[in-house]
């Protein structure tokens, strides 16, 4: 059984076994929750993450699809990279969002790990509205087969926390 938790705050304070991060398909850094992993997890991040393009993901890696690295000075053993889907009015993307989810859930489970932090992929630059994106989260870990003991959804502000609250009380 993994239990959900919902923390309000920034998840580049947590101590968790893997930190998921809302990355883009280059997979060399961005703004928002992945400025904040690189910044405070420091370059060692963003030398794995050189490494992996070079070997794997030239082309980038595709939306939908997870990576781990090492997860540099930040309180957790792994970065595991997720690319979300940018939010589109006429096209519905919602399958590769939950494709972030299972896909980071899969690579924890490689790597064993047992905590895993997520923040809202694709709810911030990638526009995704905050009640759907929770909704996909909650509804797409806890169908999830996975080894992974606690999924901690750390959320930034009180409007991502309300969503994912109102999510898991729904169910
Ligand atoms: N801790 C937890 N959540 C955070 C933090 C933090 N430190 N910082 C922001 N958030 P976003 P996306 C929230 O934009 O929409 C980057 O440039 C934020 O409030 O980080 O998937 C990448 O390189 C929002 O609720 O990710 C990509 O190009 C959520 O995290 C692009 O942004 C996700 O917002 C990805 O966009």
């Amino acid at each position: 059984m993994t239990t959900i938790t919902l923390v309000r705050g920034d998840i580049t304070d947590q101590s968790v076994d893997a930190i998921v991060n809302a990355a883009n398909s280059s997979l060399l850094g961005g703004g928002g929750v992945d400025g904040a992993i690189h910044r405070r997890g420091g370059p060692e991040i963003l030398e794995d993450c050189r490494r992996l393009r070079a070997s794997h993901y030239g082309k980038g890696l595709p939306t939908g699809r997870a990576v781990a690295t090492t997860a540099g000075a930040l309180d957790a053993r792994w970065v595991i990279h997720t690319v979300g889907p940018v939010f589109a009015e006429e096209e519905d993307r919602s399958e590769l969002l939950a494709s972030c989810y299972r896909e980071s859930l899969r690579v924890a489970d490689e790597l064993d790990a047992r905590t895993v932090a997520f923040p809202a992929v694709s709810a911030g630059i990638y526009g995704w509205p905050m009640d759907d994106a929770a909704r996909i989260a909650v509804e797409t870990v806890s169908a999830a087969r996975t080894s992974v003991e606690e999924v901690r959804f750390v959320l930034f502000d009180e409007q991502a926390y309300d969503a994912f609250t109102r999510q898991v009380r729904s169910r």
